[in-house]
């Protein structure tokens, strides 16, 4: 049956002004799981308006009761994860163990940030002047604009939604078009919760019929946004313009550094897991291994046995490693990273095309041998289940090779060296930075983003997420009943006052 999904605009459930639907997709089954608003300005507009409406009693709202809505977020999150996680599979296609993990992920964040509710920590300072206080307090926004990527379907929304929430934002966002059903399960969490109508607001629909508009709204002050480089770029390019605060996550070239001396037996697990699960599809996927000449034959051979190893098929079913690339797009520029590969004289060790199943977008777990840094499938986020596998001397080359791409956001090395480790902390120079574990699986404690073309400065969860979504207020209360200048008056003010009290 058929999910007929609404937009989320003011507490109820909508269909686009237009009246205009797309379908999602279940990409191991190709059938339709779900129609959905292909929503355009009007709607986005009208989003916006419930938002501004909300806002001022949201933001009134004491702190500790936001928070006391997020832990029920997170209470009903636990009772429904497994037919969210279900629903997830069936949406964007990774297995069911996978989207379990994405809604506790989500959990995860609604019970860190409903703690938030009781600190959202500000500071104060001693003062310049007698006879005067001051603090720093973190305030809401305003209205936040949310545009986030299918392959995290809720947990990268949940890192955007709650942080925006505890602060005392109001919220538009528009989730990945893939993702329609899956979005609006988790939105009606929130509504379920006891969420205020108009404080989060859905608008389904494509990047430039719903997310522009939403990027250039007045309204909107804060833009988040987890995707594409080239999209990011151009979101962060409209908001500049419009002197917008933007909080951008995008894509990733993330490495594993192998050296002679690491234990194999786990390099291998670790390798296979995050080159692998999510058919490669995560933003801090594994798509580069770095691997010392001496231990390389024995890790390759093993690599080769673990890829063929993969179980395929739908989601769905306990037995499968691995599910389907997102859509046809997916699989038809994964594909065309098999061409490239050639053309750069590249050895395919396994995979390299497209399953032999009948229905969904499936591509076998394929391992490039014999790259060098530069080559374009080493620089390139292909977003697929692609190991790309660069041979080197030593520590030295193993840094800069990881150190040498446009993007910035995970990597590993694998070594029982403990110098070495620790010369990998200080030298990698990726925002998250993991040793003896692959490149996924962050959590939610601690910020999460990268350098260079990964993201702009920002980062997302932990306590770096209040950045993203507060402004600081400094507030000067003087109680001394005169006009004290600040670096002008210190000296006599300050003989006054002492002998006045
Ligand atoms: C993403 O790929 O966009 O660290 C997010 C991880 C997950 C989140 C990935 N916790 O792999």
């Amino acid at each position: 049956m058929t999910i007929t999904v609404r937009n989320f605009i003011n507490g109820e459930l909508v269909a686009a002004q237009s009246g205009k639907t797309f379908q999602s997709i279940n990409p191991a089954t190709e059938e339709v799981l779900a129609v959905a608003p292909d929503s355009t300005s009007a709607d986005v507009d009208a989003a916006v308006q419930a938002a501004k409406s909300a806002y001022n009693a949201w933001r009134l709202t004491p702190a500790p009761r936001r928070g006391e809505i997020l832990y029920r977020v997170a209470e009903i999150l636990k009772e429904r994860k497994e037919e969210l996680s279900a629903l997830m599979t069936q949406e964007m296609g990774k297995i069911i163990a996978e989207t379990r993990g994405d809604v506790q992920e989500a959990i995860d964040m609604a019970y860190y940030m409903g703690g938030e509710g009781r600190r959202l920590m500000g500071y104060t300072s001693p003062v310049e002047m007698p006879n005067k206080f001051g603090m720093a307090l973190r305030d809401s926004v305003g209205i936040v604009g949310l545009i986030t990527p299918w392959n995290f379907p809720v947990a990268v929304p949940s890192w955007k939604i709650l942080p925006a929430l505890i602060a005392g934002n109001s919220i538009v966002w528009k989730p990945g078009e893939d993702v329609p059903a899956s979005a609006e399960m988790f939105a009606q969490a929130f509504a379920d919760a006891g969420l205020p109508a108009g404080v989060l607001n859905v608008v389904n629909g494509f990047g430039p019929d719903a997310g522009g508009p939403l990027v250039a709204h007045p309204d909107v002050r804060i833009l988040s946004f987890t995707g594409s480089t080239d999209t990011g770029i151009a979101v962060y390019t409209k908001a500049a313009s419009l002197g917008k605060k933007v909080t951008l996550e995008m894509g990733g070239k993330n490495a594993i550094i192998v050296m002679d001396d690491a234990n194999l037996d786990l390099a291998v697990d670790a390798i296979t897991w995050s080159a692998y699960g999510t058919t490669g599809q995560r933003c801090t996927a594994t798509s580069r291994l770095i691997v010392q000449k001496g231990i390389k034959p024995r890790l390759m051979e093993a690599l080769v046995a673990k890829a063929k190893s993969i179980r395929m098929g739908d989601g769905l079913d306990p037995n499968v490693d691995m599910g389907p690339l997102v859509n046809p797009k997916a699989l038809e520029k994964v594909s065309s990273y098999m061409d490239v590969a050639k053309s750069e004289g590249v050895k395919i060790l396994t995979g390299g095309a497209p399953a032999d199943i009948e229905k969904g977008y499936f591509f076998q777990p394929t391992l490039f041998d014999g790259v060098e840094a530069g080559m374009r499938v080493e620089q390139e986020e292909i977003f697929g289940p692609v190991l790309s596998v660069i041979e080197v001397a030593d520590f030295a080359e193993a840094v800069k090779v990881n150190n040498s791409t446009r993007y910035g956001l995970s990597s590993s090395i694998f070594t029982e060296n403990v110098n070495d480790a620790f010369r990998a902390i200080r030298d990698l120079t990726t925002g998250i930075v993991y040793i003896n574990h692959g490149t996924t699986g962050a959590e939610i404690q601690f910020p999460f983003g990268g350098t260079r073309g990964t993201g702009n400065g920002m980062r997302e969860a932990g306590q770096a997420a209040l950045t993203s979504f507060t402004e600081w207020k400094s507030v000067y209360v003087d109680y001394s009943g005169r006009l004290q200048r600040a670096q002008i008056d210190t000296e006599d003010v300050l003989s006054r006052e002492l002998t006045s009290d």
